[in-house]
Protein backbone atom coordinates (compact mmCIF):
# COMPACT_ATOMS: atom_id res chain seq x y z
CA UNK A 1 0.00 0.00 0.00
CA UNK A 2 1.29 3.29 -0.21
CA UNK A 3 0.06 5.49 2.28
CA UNK A 4 2.21 8.48 1.73
CA UNK A 5 0.09 9.56 -1.34
CA UNK A 6 -1.52 12.67 -1.04
CA UNK A 7 -5.51 11.88 -2.05
CA UNK A 8 -6.44 12.88 -5.34
CA UNK A 9 -8.73 15.92 -4.96
CA UNK A 10 -12.33 14.36 -5.64
CA UNK A 11 -13.89 15.89 -8.65
CA UNK A 12 -16.11 18.40 -8.20
CA UNK A 13 -19.82 17.57 -8.41
CA UNK A 14 -20.91 18.21 -11.85
CA UNK A 15 -24.30 17.82 -13.52
CA UNK A 16 -25.59 14.27 -11.86
CA UNK A 17 -25.86 16.47 -8.61
CA UNK A 18 -27.27 20.04 -10.07
CA UNK A 19 -30.64 20.46 -10.33
CA UNK A 20 -32.35 23.21 -12.05
CA UNK A 21 -35.50 25.35 -10.87
CA UNK A 22 -37.25 28.36 -11.92
CA UNK A 23 -36.05 28.28 -15.76
CA UNK A 24 -37.47 30.38 -17.81
CA UNK A 25 -36.30 32.67 -20.84
CA UNK A 26 -37.24 36.49 -22.08
CA UNK A 27 -37.88 36.98 -25.23
CA UNK A 28 -38.56 41.17 -26.47
CA UNK A 29 -37.82 40.86 -30.10
CA UNK A 30 -36.10 39.07 -32.93
CA UNK A 31 -33.34 41.58 -33.00
CA UNK A 32 -32.53 41.68 -29.29
CA UNK A 33 -30.81 39.52 -27.31
CA UNK A 34 -32.86 37.01 -24.83
CA UNK A 35 -32.61 36.47 -21.12
CA UNK A 36 -32.45 33.12 -19.45
CA UNK A 37 -32.89 32.68 -15.92
CA UNK A 38 -32.61 29.75 -13.75
CA UNK A 39 -31.01 28.87 -10.09
CA UNK A 40 -28.90 25.63 -9.79
CA UNK A 41 -29.12 23.79 -6.89
CA UNK A 42 -26.07 21.95 -5.92
CA UNK A 43 -27.06 18.71 -3.91
CA UNK A 44 -22.94 17.60 -3.37
CA UNK A 45 -20.22 17.75 -1.21
CA UNK A 46 -18.24 19.34 -4.12
CA UNK A 47 -18.46 22.83 -5.91
CA UNK A 48 -19.73 22.74 -9.41
CA UNK A 49 -18.75 25.09 -12.19
CA UNK A 50 -21.00 26.00 -14.72
CA UNK A 51 -18.87 26.62 -18.11
CA UNK A 52 -21.51 27.45 -20.74
CA UNK A 53 -24.58 26.73 -22.58
CA UNK A 54 -26.06 25.96 -25.66
CA UNK A 55 -29.00 26.16 -27.47
CA UNK A 56 -30.52 25.32 -30.98
CA UNK A 57 -32.53 28.50 -31.08
CA UNK A 58 -29.80 30.65 -30.51
CA UNK A 59 -26.64 32.06 -32.26
CA UNK A 60 -24.76 31.68 -29.22
CA UNK A 61 -26.27 31.49 -25.79
CA UNK A 62 -23.88 33.40 -23.57
CA UNK A 63 -22.82 33.40 -19.18
CA UNK A 64 -22.83 37.43 -18.63
CA UNK A 65 -23.15 39.12 -15.48
CA UNK A 66 -25.03 42.03 -14.62
CA UNK A 67 -23.41 45.00 -12.42
CA UNK A 68 -23.48 48.50 -11.58
CA UNK A 69 -20.63 50.33 -12.56
CA UNK A 70 -21.41 53.85 -10.78
CA UNK A 71 -24.78 54.43 -11.68
CA UNK A 72 -25.22 52.38 -14.94
CA UNK A 73 -26.20 49.35 -15.45
CA UNK A 74 -24.03 47.02 -17.26
CA UNK A 75 -23.89 43.64 -18.39
CA UNK A 76 -20.13 41.63 -19.44
CA UNK A 77 -19.27 37.78 -20.60
CA UNK A 78 -18.27 35.66 -17.68
CA UNK A 79 -16.07 32.55 -18.29
CA UNK A 80 -18.69 30.30 -15.64
CA UNK A 81 -20.58 30.59 -12.32
CA UNK A 82 -19.50 28.92 -9.66
CA UNK A 83 -22.16 26.66 -7.80
CA UNK A 84 -21.23 25.99 -4.03
CA UNK A 85 -21.18 22.48 -2.18
CA UNK A 86 -24.66 22.50 -0.62
CA UNK A 87 -25.43 25.85 -1.98
CA UNK A 88 -26.80 27.08 -4.98
CA UNK A 89 -26.17 30.07 -8.43
CA UNK A 90 -28.98 32.02 -9.16
CA UNK A 91 -29.28 33.24 -12.72
CA UNK A 92 -31.39 36.11 -12.60
CA UNK A 93 -32.41 39.74 -13.58
CA UNK A 94 -29.40 42.09 -12.34
CA UNK A 95 -27.35 38.96 -11.64
CA UNK A 96 -25.92 36.52 -13.35
CA UNK A 97 -27.90 35.08 -16.42
CA UNK A 98 -28.30 33.68 -20.01
CA UNK A 99 -27.80 35.93 -22.99
CA UNK A 100 -29.32 34.53 -26.11
CA UNK A 101 -28.08 35.94 -28.96
CA UNK A 102 -30.52 35.89 -32.34
CA UNK A 103 -32.54 34.46 -30.38
CA UNK A 104 -35.37 32.27 -32.72
CA UNK A 105 -37.88 31.55 -30.28
CA UNK A 106 -41.69 32.41 -29.67
CA UNK A 107 -43.86 33.38 -26.35
CA UNK A 108 -45.45 30.54 -24.97
CA UNK A 109 -42.42 27.81 -26.07
CA UNK A 110 -40.37 25.53 -24.53
CA UNK A 111 -36.76 26.07 -25.65
CA UNK A 112 -34.57 23.35 -24.87
CA UNK A 113 -31.01 24.41 -23.52
CA UNK A 114 -28.04 22.07 -22.71
CA UNK A 115 -25.94 23.19 -19.57
CA UNK A 116 -22.17 22.74 -19.72
CA UNK A 117 -20.37 21.84 -16.48
CA UNK A 118 -16.61 22.01 -15.79
CA UNK A 119 -15.73 18.67 -16.15
CA UNK A 120 -17.43 17.95 -19.44
CA UNK A 121 -20.94 16.47 -17.60
CA UNK A 122 -24.25 18.13 -19.36
CA UNK A 123 -27.58 19.10 -17.93
CA UNK A 124 -30.58 19.56 -20.29
CA UNK A 125 -32.90 21.99 -19.30
CA UNK A 126 -36.51 22.92 -20.61
CA UNK A 127 -37.09 26.89 -20.36
CA UNK A 128 -40.80 28.46 -20.99
CA UNK A 129 -40.45 31.32 -22.91
CA UNK A 130 -42.11 34.66 -21.45
CA UNK A 131 -42.69 38.21 -22.78
CA UNK A 132 -40.87 40.83 -21.50
CA UNK A 133 -43.44 41.05 -17.84
CA UNK A 134 -41.77 37.52 -17.41
CA UNK A 135 -43.88 34.87 -15.42
CA UNK A 136 -47.37 34.83 -15.98
CU1 LIG B 1 -26.67 39.86 -20.70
Amino acid sequence: MFLGLAPVPALAAQAGDVTVQQAWMRYLLPGLPAGGYLVLVNNSDYPAVLTGARAAACASLMLHQSMNMGGTAMMMPVASVPVPAHGQAELVEGGYHLMCMAPKMKIGETLAVTLDFGDGSTLAVNMPVYGPAGAP
